[in-house]
Protein backbone atom coordinates (compact mmCIF):
# COMPACT_ATOMS: atom_id res chain seq x y z
CA UNK A 1 0.00 0.00 0.00
CA UNK A 2 1.11 3.35 -0.97
CA UNK A 3 -1.34 5.62 0.87
CA UNK A 4 -1.33 6.09 4.80
CA UNK A 5 -4.94 5.65 7.20
CA UNK A 6 -5.58 9.31 7.33
CA UNK A 7 -5.28 9.52 3.47
CA UNK A 8 -7.29 6.45 2.88
CA UNK A 9 -9.77 7.85 5.45
CA UNK A 10 -10.00 11.28 3.88
CA UNK A 11 -10.65 9.76 0.20
CA UNK A 12 -13.21 7.84 1.14
CA UNK A 13 -15.46 10.38 2.92
CA UNK A 14 -14.86 12.81 -0.11
CA UNK A 15 -15.49 10.08 -2.23
CA UNK A 16 -18.65 9.24 -0.57
CA UNK A 17 -19.86 12.76 0.81
CA UNK A 18 -20.00 13.45 -3.67
CA UNK A 19 -21.70 9.91 -3.87
CA UNK A 20 -24.65 11.40 -1.63
CA UNK A 21 -24.85 14.40 -2.64
CA UNK A 22 -24.74 13.83 -6.26
CA UNK A 23 -21.79 16.00 -6.33
CA UNK A 24 -18.67 14.92 -9.08
CA UNK A 25 -14.89 15.37 -8.48
CA UNK A 26 -11.87 15.07 -10.33
CA UNK A 27 -10.02 11.26 -10.45
CA UNK A 28 -8.10 10.95 -7.13
CA UNK A 29 -5.15 9.55 -8.38
CA UNK A 30 -4.74 13.41 -10.27
CA UNK A 31 -3.35 14.24 -6.63
CA UNK A 32 -2.53 10.09 -5.62
CA UNK A 33 -0.67 9.14 -8.66
CA UNK A 34 1.08 6.50 -6.28
CA UNK A 35 -2.02 4.84 -5.23
CA UNK A 36 -2.00 0.82 -5.90
CA UNK A 37 -4.59 -1.53 -5.64
CA UNK A 38 -4.42 -2.20 -2.23
CA UNK A 39 -5.08 1.57 -1.97
CA UNK A 40 -8.05 1.62 -4.01
CA UNK A 41 -9.95 -1.09 -2.34
CA UNK A 42 -9.39 0.15 1.27
CA UNK A 43 -10.87 3.38 0.06
CA UNK A 44 -13.28 1.17 -1.17
CA UNK A 45 -14.05 -0.49 2.26
CA UNK A 46 -13.60 2.75 4.33
CA UNK A 47 -16.83 3.90 2.35
CA UNK A 48 -18.45 0.32 2.89
CA UNK A 49 -17.00 0.73 6.70
CA UNK A 50 -18.76 4.35 7.05
CA UNK A 51 -22.19 3.49 5.54
CA UNK A 52 -22.30 0.21 7.75
CA UNK A 53 -21.38 2.39 10.76
CA UNK A 54 -24.67 4.56 9.96
CA UNK A 55 -27.19 1.32 9.95
CA UNK A 56 -26.47 1.22 6.56
CA UNK A 57 -27.19 -2.87 4.83
CA UNK A 58 -25.46 -3.97 1.91
CA UNK A 59 -27.82 -7.08 0.32
CA UNK A 60 -25.05 -7.87 -2.51
CA UNK A 61 -22.10 -6.95 -4.09
CA UNK A 62 -21.25 -6.57 -7.73
CA UNK A 63 -18.81 -7.24 -9.90
CA UNK A 64 -18.27 -4.74 -12.75
CA UNK A 65 -16.77 -4.08 -16.37
CA UNK A 66 -17.28 -7.97 -16.92
CA UNK A 67 -18.48 -7.65 -20.87
CA UNK A 68 -16.24 -7.60 -23.26
CA UNK A 69 -17.62 -4.23 -24.85
CA UNK A 70 -16.95 -3.06 -21.99
CA UNK A 71 -13.86 -3.65 -21.08
CA UNK A 72 -12.73 -2.68 -24.50
CA UNK A 73 -14.48 0.26 -23.78
CA UNK A 74 -12.56 0.92 -20.85
CA UNK A 75 -9.13 -0.39 -22.33
CA UNK A 76 -9.44 -3.52 -19.37
CA UNK A 77 -8.51 -7.09 -19.15
CA UNK A 78 -10.00 -7.32 -15.64
CA UNK A 79 -13.13 -7.21 -13.49
CA UNK A 80 -13.54 -4.75 -10.73
CA UNK A 81 -15.85 -5.07 -7.87
CA UNK A 82 -18.17 -3.49 -5.34
CA UNK A 83 -20.87 -3.98 -3.08
CA UNK A 84 -24.47 -2.19 -3.36
CA UNK A 85 -26.54 -0.60 -0.23
CA UNK A 86 -30.32 -1.33 0.94
CA UNK A 87 -31.19 2.53 -0.08
CA UNK A 88 -29.77 1.90 -3.64
CA UNK A 89 -32.03 -0.97 -3.94
CA UNK A 90 -35.37 0.44 -6.11
CA UNK A 91 -38.23 -1.83 -6.71
CA UNK A 92 -39.15 -3.58 -10.26
CA UNK A 93 -40.97 -0.57 -11.97
CA UNK A 94 -40.40 2.23 -8.89
CA UNK A 95 -38.68 5.77 -9.30
CA UNK A 96 -35.62 6.40 -9.46
CA UNK A 97 -34.87 10.60 -8.79
CA UNK A 98 -32.41 11.56 -10.89
CA UNK A 99 -31.29 14.80 -9.09
CA UNK A 100 -30.04 12.04 -6.33
CA UNK A 101 -27.39 11.22 -9.17
CA UNK A 102 -25.12 13.13 -11.31
CA UNK A 103 -25.15 11.49 -14.78
CA UNK A 104 -26.45 7.99 -14.11
CA UNK A 105 -25.94 5.55 -16.81
CA UNK A 106 -28.24 2.04 -17.04
CA UNK A 107 -27.14 -1.95 -17.70
CA UNK A 108 -28.61 -4.82 -18.25
CA UNK A 109 -27.54 -7.73 -15.65
CA UNK A 110 -28.33 -11.23 -14.49
CA UNK A 111 -28.49 -11.56 -10.36
CA UNK A 112 -27.38 -14.66 -8.73
CA UNK A 113 -28.59 -14.97 -5.07
CA UNK A 114 -26.45 -17.51 -3.22
CA UNK A 115 -27.58 -20.07 -1.02
CA UNK A 116 -24.52 -21.35 0.05
CA UNK A 117 -21.53 -19.07 1.10
CA UNK A 118 -18.83 -18.51 -1.37
CA UNK A 119 -15.09 -17.77 -0.66
CA UNK A 120 -12.12 -18.33 -2.98
CA UNK A 121 -9.26 -19.61 -3.89
CA UNK A 122 -10.58 -21.72 -6.23
CA UNK A 123 -13.56 -20.55 -7.29
CA UNK A 124 -15.09 -21.62 -10.63
CA UNK A 125 -18.20 -21.76 -12.70
CA UNK A 126 -19.15 -24.83 -10.99
CA UNK A 127 -18.96 -23.62 -7.17
CA UNK A 128 -20.98 -20.55 -8.22
CA UNK A 129 -23.44 -22.64 -9.94
CA UNK A 130 -23.59 -24.98 -6.96
CA UNK A 131 -23.93 -22.39 -4.70
CA UNK A 132 -26.69 -19.98 -6.58
CA UNK A 133 -30.21 -20.25 -5.09
CA UNK A 134 -31.93 -18.48 -8.23
CA UNK A 135 -31.31 -16.23 -10.37
CA UNK A 136 -33.28 -13.02 -11.53
CA UNK A 137 -33.00 -9.95 -14.42
CA UNK A 138 -31.78 -6.96 -12.78
CA UNK A 139 -30.72 -3.38 -13.77
CA UNK A 140 -27.93 -1.07 -12.41
CA UNK A 141 -27.77 2.37 -12.49
CA UNK A 142 -23.89 3.08 -12.36
CA UNK A 143 -23.19 6.97 -11.79
CA UNK A 144 -19.22 7.59 -11.88
CA UNK A 145 -18.62 10.34 -9.29
CA UNK A 146 -16.18 11.74 -11.94
CA UNK A 147 -16.30 14.70 -13.84
CA UNK A 148 -17.28 13.79 -17.52
CA UNK A 149 -16.31 10.25 -16.81
CA UNK A 150 -12.72 11.32 -16.88
CA UNK A 151 -11.25 8.16 -14.61
CA UNK A 152 -9.02 5.36 -14.48
CA UNK A 153 -9.58 2.27 -12.78
CA UNK A 154 -8.16 2.38 -9.74
CA UNK A 155 -10.15 6.00 -8.92
CA UNK A 156 -13.31 3.92 -10.20
CA UNK A 157 -12.49 1.18 -7.88
CA UNK A 158 -12.14 3.54 -4.94
CA UNK A 159 -15.79 4.81 -6.12
CA UNK A 160 -17.52 1.87 -5.47
CA UNK A 161 -17.01 0.75 -9.54
CA UNK A 162 -19.68 3.65 -9.70
CA UNK A 163 -22.02 1.94 -7.91
CA UNK A 164 -25.60 4.16 -7.32
CA UNK A 165 -28.66 1.92 -7.62
CA UNK A 166 -30.21 -1.61 -8.62
CA UNK A 167 -33.64 -2.65 -9.77
CA UNK A 168 -34.43 -6.86 -9.78
CA UNK A 169 -36.79 -8.38 -11.38
CA UNK A 170 -39.58 -10.72 -9.58
CA UNK A 171 -39.63 -14.03 -11.42
CA UNK A 172 -36.97 -16.31 -10.01
CA UNK A 173 -35.03 -18.87 -11.81
CA UNK A 174 -32.66 -21.89 -10.53
CA UNK A 175 -29.72 -21.98 -12.62
CA UNK A 176 -30.74 -25.33 -14.26
CA UNK A 177 -34.06 -23.66 -15.62
CA UNK A 178 -32.17 -21.45 -17.94
CA UNK A 179 -29.48 -21.04 -20.13
CA UNK A 180 -27.00 -18.72 -18.67
CA UNK A 181 -24.85 -18.27 -21.52
CA UNK A 182 -27.19 -18.11 -24.46
CA UNK A 183 -29.96 -16.12 -22.78
CA UNK A 184 -30.80 -13.15 -24.50
CA UNK A 185 -31.41 -9.90 -23.47
CA UNK A 186 -32.71 -6.43 -24.62
CA UNK A 187 -32.94 -3.43 -22.93
CA UNK A 188 -35.86 -0.72 -24.36
CA UNK A 189 -35.79 3.45 -23.40
CA UNK A 190 -38.51 4.93 -23.73
CA UNK A 191 -40.06 1.97 -26.00
CA UNK A 192 -37.08 2.08 -28.17
CA UNK A 193 -34.63 -0.81 -28.25
CA UNK A 194 -31.26 0.84 -27.01
CA UNK A 195 -29.43 -2.64 -25.95
CA UNK A 196 -28.99 -6.22 -27.17
CA UNK A 197 -26.84 -8.67 -25.99
CA UNK A 198 -26.52 -12.63 -24.36
CA UNK A 199 -25.48 -13.66 -21.22
CA UNK A 200 -22.56 -14.92 -22.65
CA UNK A 201 -20.80 -11.47 -23.11
CA UNK A 202 -19.90 -11.97 -19.44
CA UNK A 203 -16.88 -13.26 -19.99
CA UNK A 204 -18.07 -15.90 -21.60
CA UNK A 205 -20.79 -17.06 -18.94
CA UNK A 206 -21.86 -14.63 -15.74
CA UNK A 207 -20.90 -17.68 -13.29
CA UNK A 208 -17.16 -16.87 -14.30
CA UNK A 209 -17.72 -13.48 -12.85
CA UNK A 210 -19.10 -14.25 -9.84
CA UNK A 211 -16.27 -16.81 -9.08
CA UNK A 212 -13.96 -14.18 -10.22
CA UNK A 213 -16.12 -11.87 -7.21
CA UNK A 214 -15.48 -15.25 -4.62
CA UNK A 215 -11.32 -15.60 -5.69
CA UNK A 216 -10.97 -11.79 -5.19
CA UNK A 217 -13.14 -11.54 -2.15
CA UNK A 218 -11.50 -14.47 -0.78
CA UNK A 219 -8.26 -13.40 -1.20
CA UNK A 220 -8.74 -10.57 1.56
CA UNK A 221 -9.90 -12.97 4.03
CA UNK A 222 -13.93 -12.68 3.25
CA UNK A 223 -16.80 -14.15 1.55
CA UNK A 224 -19.64 -13.99 -0.49
CA UNK A 225 -22.57 -14.92 2.51
CA UNK A 226 -25.55 -16.58 2.03
CA UNK A 227 -28.05 -15.06 0.88
CA UNK A 228 -26.44 -12.50 -1.21
CA UNK A 229 -27.04 -10.85 -4.28
CA UNK A 230 -24.46 -10.69 -6.70
CA UNK A 231 -24.89 -8.40 -9.85
CA UNK A 232 -22.57 -10.32 -12.28
CA UNK A 233 -21.84 -7.53 -14.37
CA UNK A 234 -23.47 -5.21 -17.70
CA UNK A 235 -24.43 -8.17 -20.19
CA UNK A 236 -24.14 -4.34 -22.64
CA UNK A 237 -22.33 -1.32 -22.96
CA UNK A 238 -24.42 1.04 -20.48
CA UNK A 239 -27.26 3.59 -21.71
CA UNK A 240 -27.37 7.29 -20.42
CA UNK A 241 -30.61 8.56 -19.07
CA UNK A 242 -32.28 11.63 -17.93
CA UNK A 243 -34.95 12.45 -16.32
CA UNK A 244 -38.70 11.22 -17.84
CA UNK A 245 -37.12 8.10 -19.16
CA UNK A 246 -38.49 4.48 -18.89
CA UNK A 247 -36.19 1.69 -19.23
CA UNK A 248 -37.76 -1.97 -19.45
CA UNK A 249 -35.11 -4.79 -19.55
CA UNK A 250 -36.25 -8.31 -20.90
CA UNK A 251 -33.95 -11.44 -20.17
CA UNK A 252 -35.13 -14.78 -21.76
CA UNK A 253 -36.61 -16.97 -19.19
CA UNK A 254 -36.20 -14.29 -16.54
CA UNK A 255 -39.52 -11.85 -17.33
CA UNK A 256 -38.92 -8.17 -17.58
CA UNK A 257 -37.58 -5.68 -14.96
CA UNK A 258 -38.25 -1.63 -15.10
CA UNK A 259 -37.51 1.63 -13.61
CA UNK A 260 -38.07 5.14 -14.23
CA UNK A 261 -36.11 8.45 -13.99
CA UNK A 262 -37.90 11.29 -12.36
O1 LIG B 1 -20.67 -1.87 -13.08
C1 LIG B 1 -19.70 -1.54 -13.80
O2 LIG B 1 -19.52 -2.09 -14.92
C2 LIG B 1 -18.73 -0.51 -13.31
C3 LIG B 1 -18.48 0.54 -14.33
C4 LIG B 1 -17.45 1.53 -13.87
C5 LIG B 1 -17.10 2.53 -14.89
C6 LIG B 1 -18.23 3.46 -15.25
O3 LIG B 1 -18.75 4.18 -14.40
O4 LIG B 1 -18.60 3.46 -16.43
MG1 LIG C 1 -22.81 -3.29 -13.49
Amino acid sequence: MKLDKATIEKLAEHLENCELEARDTLKITDEHPEMDWDDAYAIQDEIRRRKLARGTRIPGLKAGLTSFAKMKQMGVETPCFGFVTDYGSVPDGGEIRIDELIHPKVEPEIVFVLKHALKGPGCHIGSVLAATDFVMAGLEVIDSRYRDFKFDLKSVVADNTSAARCVVGSRIRSVDAVDLRSMGVVMEKNGEIVALGAGAAVLGHPATAVAMLANHVGARGQEIPAGAMVLSGGVTEAVAVARGDSINLRVQGLGTVGCKFV
